[in-house]
């Protein structure tokens, strides 16, 4: 469409609040709300009062290639059943399987601009539970030893959530925040906007904040993928749904 501005539009808008109601509305150029998923236009997803671009609910028992990937090191299992995403290992240590996205994301590299927002459901208990959210340099590496990563943890036998970031050869953690996930149901929400020069992280838990976090980031290499890990488990996690606009 040669100077007509793109008639879709891509906001959280739920299924019910689209635009179009006939073909007069396509003729008097009205803008639709749409996603783009899995490489083509889609309505918004919506589940309860969060949308998101691309929505996963795990709910048919077949693992969507479209929007994942499965990366699985040294045993482990990432499966999709019971209209959950299970995600076990044999233990702690390097044992840890994770779902990442199969398409790129902005890499936030070179004042690019890298935004996240992510919606977790979490389902059932959970045990020695660290969850992860990162920028996997290598893309298919194993998350132990991601180049380069920003990671958001909950960890129960600490029972806090903490930042923490990999840069390369260098590790560091800079916020830890007390906080006790319990055992149900719950859902975590992280949004991280900015470039890696600036960036910042919140992370509101069941509707609550929990932090707020600035920092910036200096990968050695481009992380161009988005990652949900568990680390160091015993029982592993169970998730419900993950929601992204990326
Ligand atoms: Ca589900
Ligand atoms: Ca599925």
């Amino acid at each position: 469409m040669v100077d007509e501005s793109s008639r879709f539009t891509s906001d959280r808008r739920g299924r019910g609040d689209a635009t179009w109601s006939d073909e007069g509305d396509w003729d008097a150029g009205v803008c639709e709300n749409v996603a783009v998923a899995g490489g083509g236009l889609s309505p918004h997803f919506a589940e309860g009062d969060v949308q998101y671009t691309v929505f996963d609910d795990f709910d048919d028992g077949v693992f969507d290639t479209s929007i994942w990937r499965k990366v699985i090191v040294s045993g482990g299992s990432v499966s999709e059943r019971n209209n959950q995403i299970e995600l076990r290992g044999g233990g702690r240590g390097d044992n840890r399987p994770y779902l990442r996205t199969a398409d790129e994301v902005q890499d936030g590299q070179n004042g690019n601009p890298c935004s996240l927002d992510a919606m977790i459901e979490f389902a059932g208990d959970r045990q020695q539970i660290v969850i992860a959210l990162f920028w996997d340099g290598t893309a298919v590496g194993k998350y132990a030893t991601a180049e380069n990563s920003i990671e958001v943890h909950y960890s129960q036998d600490a029972q806090e959530w903490r930042i923490q970031m990999r840069e390369g050869t260098e590790f560091r953690r800079e916020v830890q925040v007390p906080f006790n996930f319990g055992s149900g149901a719950r859902q975590v929400e992280i949004d991280f906007n900015g470039d890696f020069s600036s960036f910042t992280i919140d992370l509101v838990v069941d509707g609550s904040s929990v932090l707020s976090h600035s920092d910036s980031f200096s990968p050695t290499a481009p992380c161009p993928f988005v990652g949900f890990a568990p680390r160091e488990f015993s029982g592993g996690i169970n998730i419900d749904s993950i929601g992204f606009d990326r």
